[in-house]
């Protein structure tokens, strides 16, 4: 953690931000105090990058420069900050970001040694806009492009997968990676067809990437405000999951900006902080668990706290929050999750029988009209505080026949007691497993919200001991990870890593996937097509679903 402190009297002399504040870290860190949660983790001390740190993002020139900035007078530092957009330079800021990005570089060691398995770095200045030899939007050095550059350096890792939930373009971290296939870079964001800032058209869906990294940059652009989380949780199903189990990446790393959840004046949309602890849980079997997560922006302190517990307690394994009463996505969100998922099946097998995008979504560019960028009174947004989390004593219990031992922290029964029969519904594997998943069966999950999840096992089922521990984890994203696994009695072998997955323990990586086979992904798409007038969560094209499926099986009879 680093506060950068600020006093009344700096605040009258330098041109201060009123939204990037100190209290974003002071009350973030009081509450994860209070809460308890802070002493449930380990926590890493801070230090400065050093300069060749920095210049794995960043010019000499811009190091320079920036070097110079806290002997300046007020009048250089006024005319150093010209240069560069809504970006505020006050004498101590080149001392902070140096302690900015050096702790998002303290987790990168604490996570990739294994001394944490994941963890967040709670930091200021923000880095994700700062550009190679520029400042902006409040960021200086960029903390999660040096952290990604510096894992690839000094651990060897080969593909960083970078998820930006911030609700603004990261056109920092895009720029820097834009043609490097090892860093696969994700990002939503409030766009407006291009009216809302940094008004890039670089931040639009088809800027997928350059020569040999293109297909490894995603731009969500959120052309509406107001998106919930079932807009949120269904661009995750539908494009980010699907396609990062395809890149398999080593280590994932996370722009973790707050200014995407509800009361944010930046972001004006409607996600609730609960919704983080589902986008944290989602990543944490990737990579074999290594996450990192280092803040960005959020700029309503309520709904900041709030979410940074929530991201946290979720990093810290305790069972997440329902996913209760999820609307569907509204149209332009649809919108968007077409245009992308078609920008990209050239690139990921996954997505190679996406629907094309309907050109008419794609509006012309009129530029900021006049007012339009005026401050507007946003309205006071109001929304229930999470409810409070419990952390189960006994996160698994298992009923094993009398003659197998109880794997570690878990609770047995002997197999004698007398159980209730429950029902259970089949799953069947196919090479197109984790598209069956992603596609179909988390989409509907979060839509038809159990309060049971009976997972069952078939002999001979062909699922692999890693997909299998997938699944698990992935399947306790519902019911408050409440999930009653059925085994076969001649498949003890799998009971020690079923545990271990019930326990929370991270899933083994898929390796490279395969691509799927063509009559499965067929089957499960005709599936999807089907079954999306009943269930909202399954849809990825703004259409009329209809039409869309009589398109189809007209191909298939051709
Ligand atoms: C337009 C407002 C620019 C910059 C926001 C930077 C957020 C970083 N003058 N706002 S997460
Ligand atoms: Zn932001």
């Amino acid at each position: 953690f680093y506060f950068g402190k600020t006093t009344s009297f700096d605040r009258q002399l330098f041109p201060a931000c009123k939204i990037e504040v100190p209290e974003r870290l002071t009350v973030s860190h009081e509450t994860l105090v209070r809460t308890g949660l802070a002493d449930r983790c380990v926590s890493v001390p801070v230090r400065e990058a050093t300069d060749a740190e920095i210049l794995l993002a960043h010019s000499e020139e811009y190091l320079e420069a920036v070097k110079k900035t806290p002997y300046m007078s007020l009048e250089d530092l006024m005319e150093f900050t010209r240069q560069y957009g809504d970006v505020y330079f006050h004498p101590n800021i080149y001392h902070c970001a140096k302690l900015a990005a050096g702790a998002a570089l303290q987790l990168v060691d604490s996570v990739m040694t294994g001394k944490v398995r994941n963890g967040m770095a709670l930091v200021r200045p923000p880095g994700h806009h700062s550009m190679r030899s520029a400042a902006n939007g409040f960021c200086v050095f960029n903390n999660v492009a040096i952290a990604a550059q510096y894992a690839k350096q000094k651990y060897g890792v080969q593909r960083v997968l970078i998820v930006d939930w911030d609700i603004h373009h990261g056109q920092g971290v895009q720029y820097c990676f834009e043609d490097d296939p090892s860093v696969l870079y994700f990002s939503w964001h409030r766009y407006e067809h291009q009216k809302f800032w940094p008004h890039l058209r670089d931040s639009d869906y088809d800027i997928v990437g350059k020569e040999k990294g293109a297909g490894f940059n995603i731009n969500v652009p959120w052309n509406k405000v107001g998106m919930e989380n079932g807009d949120y949780l269904s661009v995750f199903c539908h494009v980010l999951l699907p396609v990062a189990y395809e890149f398999c990446p080593d280590l994932v790393l996370v722009c973790a900006g707050f200014d995407s959840a509800i009361g944010d004046p930046e972001g004006e949309m409607c996600a609730t902080p609960d919704v983080f602890a589902h986008l944290t849980h989602l990543l944490m079997n990737l990579a074999g668990g290594k996450l990192c997560a280092v803040l960005e922006g959020g700029y309503n302190l309520t709904s900041l706290v709030q979410s940074v517990c929530q991201t946290v307690q979720t990093l810290l394994g305790d069972p997440v929050p329902r996913p209760a009463s999820l609307k569907s996505p509204c149209i332009s969100a649809l919108e968007s999750l077409q245009c992308v998922r078609s920008a990209h099946k050239a690139y990921w097998s996954c997505l190679k029988h996406a629907g094309n995008h309907n050109r008419a979504f794609s509006r012309a560019f009129k530029g900021p009209e006049a007012g339009e960028e005026e401050e507007k009174d946003a309205e006071e947004k109001v929304w229930p505080e999470p409810p409070k989390r419990v952390t189960p004593p006994v996160c698994a219990a298992l009923v094993l026949p009398d003659d197998v031992a109880c794997p570690e922290g878990c609770e047995c029964f002997s197999f004698s007691e007398d159980l209730d029969p429950l029902l259970a519904s089949k799953l069947s594997d196919t090479s197109g497993f984790t598209q069956a998943v992603f596609g179909l069966l988390l989409p509907l999950g979060y839509e038809y919200d159990p309060g049971l999840v009976v997972l069952v096992r078939m002999p001979d089922s062909g699922v692999s001991d890693s997909l299998w521990q997938q699944l698990i984890g992935l399947l306790q994203s519902f019911a408050l990870g409440h999930t009653l696994v059925v085994l076969q009695e001649e498949e003890k072998a799998l009971i020690g890593l079923t545990a271990s997955s019930l326990l929370g323990n991270p899933a083994a990586s898929l390796k490279q996937l395969q691509a799927p086979l063509t009559e499965d992904t067929e089957a499960i798409e005709k599936l999807r097509h089907r079954l999306q007038a009943d269930w909202k969560f399954l849809q990825t094209t703004g259409e009329c679903s209809s039409i869309t499926f009589e398109i189809n099986i007209n191909i298939h009879r051709s």
